[in-house]
């Protein structure tokens, strides 16, 4: 599965109004995306550097896993992106390997992505996605 750079990495935010002034006004990187993925119950904004983008995560629902974070942790770092060639054959590898799924299979993400996630009480309490084209 060996995956070929960081695809994103997914922040959790209050507000994307908020928090994008810090991505644009300091450290001069441009929005040239906002999405809202209904699956998910967040809206996303993403910026590009290099190959690697910053996602940030606003929960358009209580329910949406972003909400139940920030009630606990606050705002934050909340998952890392791996880009593989194909999420299905990385899941069935990682579980293969004793990772609990939380996506047996992939399913649709933002930017048109195939995305699948793995629990983060075997990935050593980082939640990590894999996203393939
Ligand atoms: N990073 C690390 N650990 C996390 C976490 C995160 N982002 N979110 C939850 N956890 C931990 C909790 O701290 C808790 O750990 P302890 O048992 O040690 O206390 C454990 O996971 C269970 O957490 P919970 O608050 O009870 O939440 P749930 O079990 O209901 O859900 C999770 C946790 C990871 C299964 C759920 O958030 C999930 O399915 N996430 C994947 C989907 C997602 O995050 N979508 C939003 C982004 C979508 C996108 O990028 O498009």
């Amino acid at each position: 599965m060996k995956p070929t750079h960081i695809e994103h990495i997914g922040i959790a935010v209050t507000s994307i109004e908020e928090a994008r002034k810090y991505y644009e006004d300091v450290l001069g990187l441009e929005c040239y995306s906002i999405e809202e993925v209904v699956d998910q119950k967040v809206k996303t904004a993403f910026f590009k550097i290099g190959q690697t983008k910053i996602e940030l995560l606003e929960a358009t629902s209580p329910e949406s896993a972003v909400a139940k974070f920030i009630e606990k942790n606050g705002p934050g770092i909340h998952h890392i992106a791996y880009a593989v060639e194909d999420v299905n054959v990385a899941l069935k590898e990682a579980e293969e390997k004793g990772i609990s799924l939380i996506d047996k299979a992939g399913r649709s993400g933002a930017e048109g992505l195939t995305i699948g996630f793995l629990h983060p009480k075997t990935t050593g309490k980082v939640l990590t996605e894999f996203c393939s084209k």
